[in-house]
């Protein structure tokens, strides 16, 4: 099985599916194409259809967008429960990953993934506020309902924690205030192993997109190559 992947620091989308095998346990082979330079168009095209990552090639079945790759994941490993077994919590799980799919856009929009920056307080305004608010009320109302049963949303790992990890890596990198409880939820997971390597992994990258730092003017590395979209 092959996951292909865009850039670690800025690629939230393909840190979703990563965490997801990591996490399980699930050998694969990671391939990384960069995002916007000028091989990308042709290199994606590849693996993928759609053009973007993360793709997920498994023999002759290949699989794009980050919840697809997540369901079939799941379906292809089911002795890995990475859904929670339980049909109710199942269904809130399925709801609070297509939340985070097609919504939180002030976030999404004003803080970009940006795993080795640390720009405190930079891009915040009232609507991501909002968005901070309603993930924290998830995180915090999960944690409530099932701390008991283990560290994660739903006690267990599951796909639902792999869907929040970028937004624990924004909330870091901006230094978002948070409750208690969904402050610990995220220390919990940034502190994972899987996280810290993939951490690791973007601070050995060079590549610096221009279009996703509007707050560093220029590369703290000198080693950086910057790319324009
Ligand atoms: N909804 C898709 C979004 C994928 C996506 O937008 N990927 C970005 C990188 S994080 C990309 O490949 N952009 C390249 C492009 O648009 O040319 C998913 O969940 O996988």
């Amino acid at each position: 099985m092959k996951l292909v992947i865009g850039n670690k620091n800025y690629s939230s989308w393909s840190l979703r599916p990563w965490l997801l095998l990591r996490q399980a346990g699930i050998e694969f082979e990671e391939v990384q194409v960069r995002l916007f330079t000028g091989s990308f168009a042709a290199e994606i095209a590849r693996y993928s259809p759609a053009g973007k990552v993360p793709a997920l090639v498994d023999g002759d079945v290949t699989v794009w967008d980050s919840l697809a790759i997540a369901e079939y994941v799941a379906e292809r490993f089911p002795e890995k429960t990475l859904w929670p077994a339980d049909r109710a919590e199942r269904a809130v799980a399925r709801a609070i990953c297509a939340e985070m799919h097609s919504g939180f856009t002030n976030l999404r929009n004003q803080l970009p993934m940006n795993v080795t920056a640390v720009l405190p307080g930079c891009g915040w305004n009232v609507a991501v506020q909002r968005d901070v608010d309603r993930i924290a009320a998830i995180w915090g109302g999960l944690r409530q309902q099932h701390g008991a049963r283990g560290p994660f949303l739903f006690g267990e790992f599951t796909v639902a924690d792999a869907f929040f990890a970028p937004v624990v890596s924004r909330f870091a990198t901006y230094g978002i205030h948070l409750p208690e409880d969904a402050k610990a939820y995220a220390d919990f997971m940034l502190a994972l192993p899987t996280m810290q390597e993939w951490i690791a992994a973007a601070r050995e990258e060079r590549d610096f997109l221009a279009d996703d730092e509007p707050y560093r003017l220029a590369p703290d590395r000198p080693d950086a190559i910057i790319v324009n979209h």
